[in-house]
């Protein structure tokens, strides 16, 4: 069986995550998602997720074409948990391309297109105006 893994904050689920994880899941026979952690998103954008580390790995396990969930506490430690996972493919999406190229001996590297128009960042901005 093909075992793929991808990561993400999915802070304020939105159908961008949702597609993402729906085509990642089907390159494979499973779909391992590492979630970031509080602590990574703080020092990888400058403010706390919405939803809490729970919260978020609580959504994404719900999901139908998700296996299984864990928590990503470190960007520098992909490699690991690929191993760790058994990671036949790793999934990012395009604005991560080409900075994971260097996995491509441990399994297939895949990035794929974002949905356009749809973030995180504006859903907050959304809201604020309401
Ligand atoms: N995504 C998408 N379309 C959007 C927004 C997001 O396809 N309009 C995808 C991203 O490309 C990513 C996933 O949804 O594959 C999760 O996005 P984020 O939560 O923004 O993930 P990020 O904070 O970039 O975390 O190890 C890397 C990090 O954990 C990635």
């Amino acid at each position: 069986p093909t075992t793929v893994v991808t990561f993400g904050t999915f802070d304020v689920f939105h159908v961008g995550h949702l597609r993402v994880i729906q085509r990642a899941a089907s390159l494979g026979d499973r779909l391992i998602v590492g979630v970031s952690s509080d602590a990574l998103n703080a020092k990888k954008k400058g403010r706390a997720p919405v939803f809490s580390q729970g919260e978020r790995m609580e959504i994404v396990a719900s999901l139908k074409p998700v296996s299984s969930v864990f928590l990503e506490e470190s960007l520098e430690q992909k490699r690991e948990y690929l191993l760790t996972h058994q990671a036949d493919v790793l999934v990012m999406g395009d604005d991560w391309a080409g900075r994971f190229d260097d996995l491509g001996d441990i399994c297939e590297i895949v990035y794929l297109p974002r949905t356009p128009a749809i973030s995180t960042t504006a859903l907050i901005e959304k809201i604020a105006d309401l």
